[in-house]
């Protein structure tokens, strides 16, 4: 008998269905972010990224083009099983022939290549618009400034990306999910906390005016606690977000896992949150002390996430998109080794006896509950990952670094 036969008799023992769990882990789809490939930097503007978010790390072959991006994704997605979805943000227009549309004026067109990129793979796309690293950033603020010309320019920003979701959602026959983030705050105490906030609430109902089928885009707004430059205060806080998305039909909260304090865990909100709302958004990253963006690992919050999307029944309710960016390593490995966790996280979810430990916490069966939770973390998990990796035609364990070592020769080191 094989390794995989009896890992999945092991399983069966306990009630869990593994065929059904690979099947579903198969058409689950995740968004793959393109920013981890060019440390968030896009092609609208030169220069770092800038504005309340920061990447450190200067490893060598970073994507300057949108061919070399394309490139190093299928990369990436040649070594992770499971269904991806593309994730782009606005500042990742692709301009042609010496053609150029600031943010405000952004068209379908500059994402023509991106939908082709995407229909090739049968991916659905989500977008973003980029309210960061650009002049008409004033004082820190975009949507929420109380300059009346700013505050415009990123209102027009957000229609202009209401209209292009529409546009990917249309393509691609796959909803578009676009999120909301802004980094607007202060870096020390403000005088008015009330007036950014209303701002900030009126400049997204506007963008959300702009009209689109809410069946094929989904508007989130993202939260945070804060960020760098900005650690004072935060326009677009827990409570503004959350509240913003449960008083407007069609808007989802996006919880980021690194938006939170440092003892607080998203586990526990999804639950929460799926009482309440159809659907909801995560970005998933790595917060290691703050909200440092390190790649996902298989640990365990990031179980525990997964945990409480699959045993919800919630696979079809929440948009999950990983959100991380190292550029300290080789970037086709942070994202895959991401990727790959996050599968794993699914899959080690899916594989729990979910409905033998509920029943034990109903009967108040506590003791055998901490037993059975105790004992099902070491199954023979690898087998099944394995199985399922060599399924989806990915390279089952370590031997991926040869693939990683061979492109950083052969292509990365190239880019000089
Ligand atoms: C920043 C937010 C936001 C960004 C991306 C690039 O703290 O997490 O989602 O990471 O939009
Ligand atoms: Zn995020």
């Amino acid at each position: 008998m094989s390794r995989y036969d009896e890992a999945k008799k092991r399983y069966e023992a306990l009630g869990v269905d593994v065929e059904k769990a690979l099947e579903t882990l198969k058409n689950a789809p995740v968004s793959l972010h393109c920013w981890q490939g060019d440390d968030v930097r896009g092609f609208d503007h030169d220069g770092p990224l800038t504005g309340g978010i920061q990447t450190t790390g200067n490893y060598m072959g970073r994507a300057r083009t949108p061919e070399e991006l394309m490139a190093d994704m299928d990369k990436v997605i040649s070594l992770c099983p499971g269904k991806k979805k593309l994730n782009v943000h606005a500042c990742y227009a692709v301009f042609e022939n010496g053609e150029f549309a600031d943010r405000d004026k952004l068209e379908p067109k500059h994402f023509k290549k991106w939908v082709d990129f995407a229909k090739e793979r049968n991916m659905g796309i989500d977008f973003n618009p980029t309210f960061f690293s650009h002049p008409m950033v004033k004082d820190g603020l975009t949507l929420s400034s109380p300059d009346e010309e700013t505050r415009k320019f990123w209102i027009e920003h957000g229609k202009a990306c209401i209209r292009i979701s529409q546009y990917f959602a249309d393509e691609t026959g796959i909803p578009c999910v676009m999120n909301i983030w802004t980094g607007d705050g202060y870096k020390d105490i403000p005088s008015d906390r009330l007036g950014p906030r209303e701002r900030y609430k009126d400049s997204i109902e506007q963008i959300l005016s702009e009209p689109y089928d809410k069946n094929k885009v989904k508007p989130c707004v993202e939260s945070k606690v804060f960020g760098i430059g900005v650690e004072s205060y935060t326009v677009g806080s827990a409570e503004f977000a959350l509240t913003f998305a449960a008083t407007h039909d069609g808007c989802l909260p996006l919880m980021d896992n690194g938006h939170y304090h440092p003892t607080e865990v998203v586990s526990d909100k999804i639950p929460a949150l799926l009482c309440f709302f159809p659907e909801i958004a995560l970005h998933i990253t790595r917060p290691v002390r703050w909200d440092s963006d390190h790649v996902v690992l298989f640990d365990d919050e990031t179980k525990e996430m997964a945990k409480e999307i699959v045993r919800n029944n919630a696979l079809n309710r929440v948009y999950m998109a990983l959100d991380y960016f190292d550029a300290s390593i080789n970037r086709i490995l942070a994202w895959t080794v991401g990727f790959r966790s996050w599968q794993k996280a699914l899959l080690n979810a899916l594989l729990t006896p979910n409905e033998k430990l509920k029943e034990l916490q109903d009967n108040n069966s506590l003791s055998e509950l901490m037993m059975l939770s105790e004992e099902v973390k070491t199954l023979p998990f690898g087998d099944i990952w394995e199985h399922y990796c060599e399924s989806e035609n990915v390279p089952k364990d370590e031997s991926w670094f040869n693939e990683i070592k061979t492109y950083e020769e052969t292509v990365l080191a190239k880019r000089v």
